[in-house]
């Protein structure tokens, strides 16, 4: 009978065999280490070449960029969100490190099979490069050259490979020679792996130096300050609770949240943009930058919040946005009858559908936007311009780096998110959150204050009410309303027993409609239910 045992001691016997220092090796095999080094290496010339072409034409077309962008469209809705929850804002970080283990332990096997030969290695490598190629090619965001950055990767990638490899061989093969014929090829190798280590470095630098002095942040600081001809009135004292814990009213653009499927932020720069109006219109339209910037730029401070804030998020931030009405854009193009939505595409190819009905209407607010606080939109938030209407959800509204508006119909065009499990209309619904005291926190016994935001836009806040342990609702103090259009803070003093704690809270829109208890997740079109947290009266 067969045991594991007894085949385990066969193929020990036959190695032995194999290895008899008085046989000559049928084929010269490399040491493991070397082997997992030179597919190692291959894998990082491969990218930097590709990397450093890509900064030439158009940093989409970078392979690993565009593998991470294809992995982020493809990633089912749970794993997005799971990813988005986990990571917060750095989950694009985690994606791009996660890529460079799997990348690492793929190069290390190409290696690996390759100890005899290399042709295993050798078609991994090229397997590695067809996918690159088809991220590339499948990007919407760039041109035809986009191709030649993973085209480059192939080859350097396999020709590395190769090379190394057959120099690799030749240092194994050399063993058993004089010392002198082995020197020779030893060093040649060194000298080989070296090169391609300290060259993918170069390359790579290159390639990251070109990409990230980029045109848009040069773009952007050219155009100095935005100013409005109607700016915003200004926010008044009492708008926040600051000093009680809640934020700033108008969030500071480096601390306004940040979310979007961009593994690199577009880069477009002001004199490169256009902005094409079409489909369902009478005339189609093609602004640049200084035709928006020459318009009467108004401002109008707008609380926008993300469809994924999960109930007590932090995805809700409030500014002064410059632009032009949405309204007045539409009007001279003449929408036609039958159009249902505005079709918005962002020069990295994301798609959103905004509702007709939410933008026609000047005193609604929906506006194109080339200024935020005071300054040009900055890269991370859509420079140029970009989407923000109030009231609806960042997805479905808010496009950054817009390019395009297509007046069209529901039927004919299906945005970025409507196939991954969103719904095609959301308006913000109407939601509170605590922020001080903070969850698991000790606070000092006698008077405490709790604080917090609610929204509830375009209608507004008329009301907030808390509760202690399942009690009473007690209404809380309102800040000094600046529009309904943004979000409004609360605050009250308690007299609370020493203890462990638990303190919920609830808004009331000022169309009387009381925020809803019930939990519901974020998907498909806003999380419900009461913040809550638990903190220690000590
Ligand atoms: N081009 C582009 N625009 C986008 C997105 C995106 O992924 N790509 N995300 C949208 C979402 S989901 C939200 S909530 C807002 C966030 O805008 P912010 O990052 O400026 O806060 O942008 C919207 N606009
Ligand atoms: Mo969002």
């Amino acid at each position: 009978m067969r045991t594991p045992a007894t085949g385990a001691s066969n193929r020990g016997m036959t190695r032995s065999a194999i290895e008899d220092p008085n046989d000559v090796p049928a084929r010269p095999s490399l040491p493991a280490g070397t082997a997992a080094l030179v597919g190692v290496l291959a894998v990082a010339a491969a990218l930097a070449a590709g990397h450093l072409v890509a900064a030439l034409v158009g940093s989409g077309a970078s392979p690993y960029l565009a593998v991470g962008n294809a992995a982020i469209d493809l990633t089912p809705e749970w794993l997005k969100e799971f990813a988005i929850r986990t990571f917060g804002e750095d989950n694009k970080l985690v994606l791009l490190a996660g890529m460079a283990v799997v990348l690492l332990l793929v190069a290390v096997l190409a290696g690996l099979i390759s100890r005899r030969g290399s042709l295993p290695g050798t078609l991994l490598a090229v397997g590695l490069g067809v996918v690159g190629l088809v991220a590339v090619f499948t990007r919407p965001d760039v041109g035809q050259l986009a191709v030649l950055a993973p085209a480059t990767s192939l080859l350097v990638g396999v020709g590395v490979f190769r090379w190394l490899h057959r120099l690799a061989l030749a240092r194994v093969v050399a063993v058993g020679a004089t010392e002198t014929d082995q020197a020779l090829p030893r060093r040649a190798f060194l000298r080989a792996s070296t090169g391609v280590a300290l060259g993918a470095g170069v390359l790579g630098a290159g390639g990251q130096l070109l990409t990230g002095g980029s045109d848009a942040t040069g773009s952007r600081r050219a155009l100095g300050r935005i100013t409005p001809a109607s700016p915003a009135p200004p926010i008044p004292p009492g708008a926040d609770f600051a000093a009680q814990g809640t934020p700033r009213f108008i969030t500071p653009s480096k601390d306004f949240y940040r979310v979007d499927t961009a593994l690199v932020v577009p880069q477009l720069a002001a004199e490169d943009w256009r902005l094409r109006v079409h489909g369902m219109v009478d005339r189609e339209l093609v602004f640049n930058f200084d035709d928006v910037r020459s318009r009467e730029l108004r401002e109008r401070t707008i609380t926008m919040v993300c469809v994924s804030n999960e109930v007590g998020g932090p995805y809700i931030s409030t500014a002064n946005f410059v632009g032009v009405p949405i309204a007045e854009l539409l009007r001279e193009a003449g929408v036609r009858d039958g159009a249902e939505q505005l079709f918005s595409t962002s020069t990295d190819g994301y798609t959103a559908g905004t509702d007709l009905t939410k933008l026609t209407n000047e005193d609604d607010g929906a506006m194109l936007a080339i200024g935020m606080n005071g300054e040009s939109l900055p890269v991370e938030h859509g420079f140029p311009a970009r989407m923000v209407v109030p009231g609806l959800y960042g997805y479905l509204s808010a496009t950054k780096w817009v390019v395009d508006m297509e007046l069209t119909t529901w039927e004919a065009k299906r945005p970025y998110w409507l196939d991954r499990g969103w719904a095609r209309e959301a308006p913000v619904k109407t939601a509170s959150r605590i922020d001080a005291p903070g969850d698991g926190a000790t606070v000092a016994a006698g008077r405490v204050v709790v604080s917090g935001i609610a929204w509830a836009q375009p209608r507004g806040i008329d009301k907030v009410e808390v509760r202690v342990d399942g009690g009473r609702w007690l209404p809380a103090e309102l800040s000094t309303g600046v529009s309904t259009d943004t979000w409004r803070m609360w605050r009250i003093a308690m007299d609370l027993e020493p203890g462990r704690r638990r303190v919920e809270c609830r808004a009331t829109d000022s169309s009387g409609y009381q925020q809803t208890g019930r939990r519901t997740p974020t998907a498909p079109d806003g999380a419900t239910g009461w913040h809550s947290v638990t903190f220690t009266v000590g």
